[in-house]
């Protein structure tokens, strides 16, 4: 009986004396495994005598118990180590800055994009996309422009033969959008009036210098309801402009113009200097086209399937790609899409620094240069 209390003491002090579950196992193997010092001992009962075997295995089954307590209660202790342990090595301050720094850049194009999405989200607009590849009737007819009309010609439209089995046919053929404005009148076919949305996209137009790449990017604008006049037109860009150049006072003007979506049409000009070296907005005696805009044709609300007798509305149309050279000074559109990080490390913005009306909108600080 001694005996066997030593042998429990010596087990229950080994278990308490490991430091992790391997070797709480181990200690567990030793003792209750297939040939552990208490399983022999179960074993060797068979070749006692039956009253010593009685009394034995009873004491055996006692000590066994105890030791098999000792060892679940001594599990549950290293368990709860290891989870802390685990805890503490994975951790994350995600209080401190990102290290080394910022890799990636936003580029100019999305940066002009968001900050203007920022300030018409601002005066109510919603923003609304359409389909890159366009049909020529969201693309042309609806917008007052038929078949053989010279703006079709002038706008360097490219085609697209969709279906290869049959001859390639210009009446029917699938275009690249040269404008936005098939969203436009998508938006109009869905929904009456009151209308107020933007509508950004890629456009495409056969063209390659240092201000036009086949791709670009425009923001359109409609405003449709039953009262809208070219007073509305004109405060809503002014307010613009104003937020888009972070100017208190700005002079603009607005020239007549010609688009055949619009009547009477507009091109509106922002006051600036303009020297060898630097463009100065806001300041000077010189102007700079900013954007076109007009009040929408009635022949297109009729197109997107609103009555002009009863609704008409105001419509705009701005190039990013020119904006963002404009407003952050980038001389060549084509660098614009070679995708040269090195580019993009200098004229890029932080992702960090979101254009907001109240955080601010172009957060020069965040200039990644
Ligand atoms: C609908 C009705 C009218 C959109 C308009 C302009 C004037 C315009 C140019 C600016 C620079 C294109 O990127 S650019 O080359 N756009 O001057 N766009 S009014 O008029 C619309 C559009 C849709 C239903």
């Amino acid at each position: 009986m001694e005996n066997l209390e030593q042998i429990k003491s010596e087990i229950i002090a080994q278990i308490n004396a490991v430091s992790d579950l391997k070797a709480l196992d181990d200690v567990r193997v030793s003792a209750m495994g297939k040939k552990g010092r208490i399983t022999e001992m179960m074993k060797n009962l068979g070749t006692l005598p039956l009253e010593e075997k009685i009394a034995l295995g009873k004491n055996l089954n006692v000590i066994k118990n105890e030791i098999e307590s000792a060892l679940e209660a001594q599990k549950k202790i290293l368990e709860e180590k290891a989870l802390n342990e685990k805890l503490a090595q994975e951790k994350i301050d995600i209080t401190l800055p990102i290290r080394p720094e910022t890799q990636g850049r936003i580029h100019p194009v999305s940066k002009i994009y968001e900050e203007v999405a920022a300030i018409f989200g601002q005066m109510g607009f919603e923003i609304a996309e359409g389909p890159d590849i366009e049909d020529q009737f969201h693309n042309f007819n609806a917008l007052n422009m038929p078949a053989n009309h010279p703006a079709r010609q002038m706008q360097d439209t490219f085609y697209l033969n969709s279906d290869t089995t049959k001859p390639f046919d210009m009446d029917t053929a699938y275009v690249a959008r040269t404008q936005t404005s098939g969203i436009q009148i998508r938006t109009m076919e869905k929904q009456q009036p009151p209308i107020r949305i933007i509508a950004p996209g890629r456009t495409y137009r056969s063209d390659y210098d240092a201000t036009h790449t086949p791709m670009f990017h425009q923001v359109e604008g409609l405003v449709i309801d039953k009262n809208i006049t070219m007073a509305h037109l004109k405060g809503c860009l002014y307010d613009f402009v104003k937020a888009f150049f972070e100017l208190d006072e700005l002079p603009v003007r607005y020239r007549p113009s010609y688009f055949p979506f619009t009547e009477p049409s507009a091109e509106m000009d922002i006051g600036c200097l303009k020297t060898k070296t630097e463009l100065k907005v806001g300041a000077g005696t010189d102007w700079l086209e900013i954007l076109g805009c007009g009040m929408v044709h009635p022949n297109v609300l009729k197109a997107g399937g609103i009555d002009p007798n009863e609704y008409q509305g105001f419509a705009f149309g701005l190039g990013l790609d020119r904006l963002a050279m404009l407003k952050y000074g980038i001389p060549d559109l084509r660098t614009f899409f070679e995708s040269d990080v090195r580019w993009l490390k200098h004229y890029g913005f932080t992702p960090l620094d979101i254009s907001s009306m109240t955080g601010g909108l172009s957060n020069n600080g965040g200039l990644a240069r």
